[in-house]
């Protein structure tokens, strides 16, 4: 039973609608994970895998980048980070006899759900010029097609070097090294589409693009505000957290558009009595419009700066810029505006400023909710304008905290896989290494895809991830990848982008996170890095699933080889070998990570220095905090349209789905739903169940269209609707991103329905 795929496909999508649920976990969810678990790799294998989870001596959850407790739980693991798992160490194989029973045209016609289920890749595959089915390569002659694109480039920017999340430190340092040597910073990567506005906002204004708390701040907080973020699904384990919090005595403000079940109530399943009755988290529901961040939290700072006493004016004299012209500002800001942008009572809004004096140590946590939008940088930046007031950074129980997608995506940016590094940065490497490295900025996510649709990109590289299916606007993407000489993925699982090709491409199959990675120097672990700075080791212990995998470091290590040969100074074969190497190379050119080897050896691991959180020092050019005053905005929308967010169902890890459900939305056996508010349906004419397209409304006047969506009459905020990605992501123009980050504005796009089939 372990290994069966799923064989009729298209998968039938009909979904069925019951109840939404008011609280998260507890014992359905475990028994959910392990029959997902069980069902991929078997009962016993199910049992010694999940043991081994976020474990001291075992291996980091590839699923989200919520830290590990330092007292473990012998089941630090959540139900999602189960699936991960179940998903990496699944028994299921895609073998040559797969790719030649199967060709490009009819992988193209699958959906990525048939597609993630057939399992691991296990043997290098070309599929080449004119070929109708991928074919298997020796590594050697995978890595000579490489070299031979890359060198008969007329520019080394011509090449692009995507990286996810999962990549480790290792493999991720050596993969920017490579990419630098060989003379681009054309490394785009999935925070371009992720938390790039909160790296923007966060950069300018603390002079640190990453949050400032730990784990033991939230349990010390007073308040925490979550904002733009559905934990239950995709943090569980940051629940378990916000429990202990509240039983600190902390306050939970919620601010979010649709009322999540995680948010509400949680059962946690490591405690007898969190099973049975659960703890209520959310001690106030801000339903906000899709958007209204900035305005909300631009009324707060007008409020606090009108309350005598409200304001820690020593902190803000002594660590602060620009607070005379933000409180100008700010004075202006009327009620009126803020509660049209917000869709929120005046005593909503009161009642969180109540919340908010009477907290004297606040956090506010947020993910993609706020992140994908096009004002998103100023919306963050107004957090930080929030938190500023009242001295809420730089000590004990409060401060920001984005809360961290993929499970090294923080690390990877740490190592350098950035498009517009910090020229101090390229420094340290030219000293290390003694080669120059490009100084002009490279292309993101976002122009990357421009540079291939117009010609000016012709080799695509992926660590990692799903690119086609992942970027805005797919049939632009589709057709941008489409003109390409060649396209590499290093993978573990099949995908779409796997099957929207260059003329030419390949698929390099690695090792996962779960997996025993034995090197010419013996067994090897890796170093990844959490959403709060923490950084730590992780061990595969399973056998890998298949004798021909390679890791993504010793694929960066031979590609380096084949591509730069002689002209390399950089010991790749000794990297390869012991990765110990490549950690004293890190040491020596990533600020914090002074006797790397020697502190990674703690199996706690060892936190990154963070000035803002250590010092109360805010290494800006001025060394000071920033205030910003950017005027506030909010999505337009027309007469009888609809604000459409793209979102993550529970069961599903972004591009990769599990399962056809969305339980705690009460959702079943289908994905293409569209979640409207009952009035605003029955307006335009919807009832619950009907059929509708999704149409999207850009500038541009192209028509973008996401046909047959079921109809939910469920309780979102007025005007909002939500439905899942990447089914939607066709609608998000590639043009409409957020200022400053050019993150694609993924959580506001215009829409209007159309009856299905008229
Ligand atoms: N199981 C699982 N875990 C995951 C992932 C996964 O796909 N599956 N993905 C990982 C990755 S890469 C990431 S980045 C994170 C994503 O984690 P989240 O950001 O939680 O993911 P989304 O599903 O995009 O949910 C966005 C949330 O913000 C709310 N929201 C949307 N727009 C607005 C707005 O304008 N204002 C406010 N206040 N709220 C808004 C939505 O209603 C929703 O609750 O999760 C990580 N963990
Ligand atoms: N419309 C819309 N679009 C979005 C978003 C949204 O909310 N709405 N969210 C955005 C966000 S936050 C993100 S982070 C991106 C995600 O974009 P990506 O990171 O590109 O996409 P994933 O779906 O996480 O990638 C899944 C693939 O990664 C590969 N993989 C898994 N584990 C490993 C590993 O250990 N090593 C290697 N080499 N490969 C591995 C598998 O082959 C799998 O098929 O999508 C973005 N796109
Ligand atoms: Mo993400």
């Amino acid at each position: 039973m372990a290994a069966k795929p799923p064989t009729g496909d298209p998968v039938q999508d009909a979904p069925e609608v019951g109840e939404v649920q008011h609280a998260a976990a507890g014992l359905p969810a475990v028994a959910h994970s392990l029959r997902m678990s069980a069902r991929q790799m078997g009962v016993r294998r199910t049992a010694l895998t999940l043991l081994r989870v976020n474990q001291k001596d075992g291996f980091d959850c590839p699923g989200c980048a919520w830290p590990e407790p330092d007292k473990r739980h012998a089941a630090e693991f959540c139900e999602n980070g189960a699936k991960a798992v179940a998903e990496e160490a699944t028994l299921r194989r895609v073998t040559p006899a797969f790719f030649a029973e199967h060709s490009v045209a009819d992988l193209a016609e699958r959906s990525g759900y048939w597609l993630g289920q057939q399992g691991r890749l296990t043997e290098p595959m070309h599929l080449a010029e004119g070929a109708d089915h991928y074919t298997p390569v020796s590594w050697e002659r995978a890595f000579e097609l490489i070299a031979g694109e890359l060198k008969a480039l007329s520019s080394p920017d011509e090449a692009l070097f995507y990286t996810s999340g999962r990549t480790s430190n290792e493999a991720a340092f050596l993969y920017q090294l490579f990419a630098r040597e060989f003379g681009t910073n054309n490394l785009p990567d999935c925070s371009n589409m992720c938390h790039e506005s909160s790296g923007s906002a966060l950069t300018e204004t603390i002079g640190v693009g990453k949050g400032s708390v730990l784990l033991e701040d939230l349990y010390q907080a007073d308040l925490i505000i979550v904002a733009g973020q559905n934990p239950g699904t995709n943090h569980p384990r940051m629940l378990s957290a916000l429990e202990k919090a509240k039983q600190g005595g902390a306050k939970i403000i919620t601010v979010n558009p649709l009322p999540e079940a995680g948010l509400e109530r949680f059962k946690n399943p490591q405690t007898v009595k969190g099973m049975a009755r659960g703890t209520a988290l959310t001690d106030l529901f801000l339903q906000i419009r899709l958007g209204g961040d900035q305005a909300l939290f631009r009324l707060l700072n007008s409020l606090i700066l009108k309350t005598p006493g409200a304001v820690d004016e020593e902190f803000v004299a002594a660590h602060t810029e620009g607070y005379e012209e933000f409180a100008a500002t700010a004075a202006k800001t009327g009620w009126e505006e803020t509660l049209t942008a917000t869709g929120l009572q005046r005593a909503e809004v009161e009642e969180a400023l109540r919340m908010v004096l009477a907290s004297e140590r606040t956090v506010v946590c947020w993910a993609m909710g706020l992140t994908q939008h096009k004002h998103s940088v100023p919306t963050i930046r107004e957090v930080v304008n929030f938190l500023l007031l009242r001295g809420n950074i730089g000590r004990p129980g409060a401060g920001v905290c984005p809360v961290r997608g993929h499970s090294n995506v923080q690390g990877d940016r740490t190592m350098g896989i950035f498009e517009r590094p910090a020229p101090a940065f390229l420094d340290a490497l030219e000293r290390e290494f003694g080669f120059t490295p490009p100084r002009h900025h490279g292309l993101d996510v976002v122009r990357a895809i421009r540079a291939l649709r117009d010609g000016e990109a012709k080799v695509f590289l992926a660590m990692g991830g799903n690119f086609v299916a992942a970027s805005p606007d797919t049939e632009v993407t589709e057709a941008a990848m489409r003109r390409a000489r060649l396209t590499v993925h290093v993978s573990t699982k099949l995908n779409r982008s796997h099957a929207v090709t260059g003329a030419h491409a390949l698929i390099l199959p690695t090792l996962g996170r779960t997996e025993r990675d034995v090197q010419a120097g013996g067994e090897q672990f890796v170093t990844v890095e959490d959403s709060m700075g923490m950084v730590h080791a992780s061990r595969g212990r399973l056998e890998p699933a298949g004798p021909a995998l390679l890791s993504e470091t010793a694929i960066v290590c031979r590609l380096a080889r084949a591509v730069l040969g002689e002209g390399s100074a950089t010991p790749w074969e000794e990297f390869e070998g012991d990765y110990a190497l490549i950690r004293d190379r890190i040491s020596r050119v990533v600020p914090g990570f002074e006797e790397f080897n020697a502190r990674v050896a703690d199996p706690a691991g060892f936190a990154l220095p963070h000035a803002p959180r250590d010092e109360r020092r805010f290494p800006t050019p001025s060394g000071k905090a920033h205030f910003t005053d950017a005027p506030v905005e909010h999505p337009h929308l027309p007469e009888g349209r609809l604000l459409l967010q793209t979102l993550r169902s529970h069961d599903q890890y972004n591009t990769t789905i599990y399962g056809l459900d969305d339980r705690y939305r009460g959702i079943r056996g289908g994905r293409r739903v569209v979640l409207v508010h009952p009035d605003d349906a029955r307006e335009l004419g919807f009832a619950d169940g009907a059929y509708a397209d999704l149409v999207g409304e850009w500038k541009d006047g192209v028509e973008r269209r996401a046909p047959g969506f079921r109809v939910v009459h469920y309780p979102t905020a007025r005007g909002c609707a939500a439905a899942y990605y990447p089914e939607t992501n066709v609608l998000v123009p590639l043009d409409s991103t957020a200022d400053t980050s050019n993150t694609p504005a993924s959580k506001s796009v215009v829409i209007r329905l159309e009856p299905s089939g008229s």
